[in-house]
């Protein structure tokens, strides 16, 4: 396959072999090998069960991986930092998500690029931001730029309960 551009979203909320989460995703990022461009770190309240704040950043790889070879290596690196001292196989440590892609769309049974959530979520959003403001969404057709401002005005909304 010709080189290809995706962009990598990154998160943690434990601590692992590497120590706490800000040194698992620095470990797991050199772990991909070169990469094109790391965003900084964003610090996000955690959406969902967990109460412990995660850690999240978006990557850029060049790569001659097709999507389902680079899921491949994404779960092999969350695998191999999911191991805990104590245990065979422990609570993940690492969550590697393939956002987007240079090809376009990608969908087969195991998996779907764009990711399908992203849209909704900050905590990938604003890193992506940060490094590709104006890579647009093949679905929406919408800038990086546009829909991190869609989820921040959501947000921004009052609640009802
Ligand atoms: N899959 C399909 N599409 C993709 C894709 N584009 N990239 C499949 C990666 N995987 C994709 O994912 C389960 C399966 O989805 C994969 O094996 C693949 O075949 P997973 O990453 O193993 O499972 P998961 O992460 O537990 O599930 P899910 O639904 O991806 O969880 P999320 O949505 O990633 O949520 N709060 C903050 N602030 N920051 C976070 O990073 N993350 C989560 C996890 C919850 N809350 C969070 C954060
Ligand atoms: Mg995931």
């Amino acid at each position: 396959m010709p080189i290809t551009r995706y962009a990598i979203a990154i998160g943690s909320n434990r601590p692992g072999r590497h120590g706490l989460p800000e040194a698992a995703l620095r470990a797991a990022i050199a772990a991909l090998g070169p990469v094109v461009a790391v965003s900084r770190f964003f610090p996000t309240p955690p959406l969902g069960p967990s109460s412990r704040r995660f850690v999240n950043a978006a990557l850029i790889l060049d790569s001659a991986d097709s999507p389902p070879e680079l899921l491949a290596r994404l779960k092999a690196v969350e695998r191999d930092f999911g191991r805990r001292a104590g245990r065979r196989w422990g609570a993940r440590v690492i969550d590697l998500d393939i956002i987007l892609w240079s090809g376009g769309i990608w969908s087969d049974a195991a998996l779907t690029v764009p990711h399908r959530a992203f849209r909704q979520r900050r905590f990938v959003l604003d890193p992506l931001v940060s490094l590709v403001p104006a890579w647009r969404d093949p679905v929406t057709g919408l800038t990086m730029r546009q829909l991190a401002a869609r989820a921040r005005a959501v947000d921004r909304r009052p609640r009802r309960s």
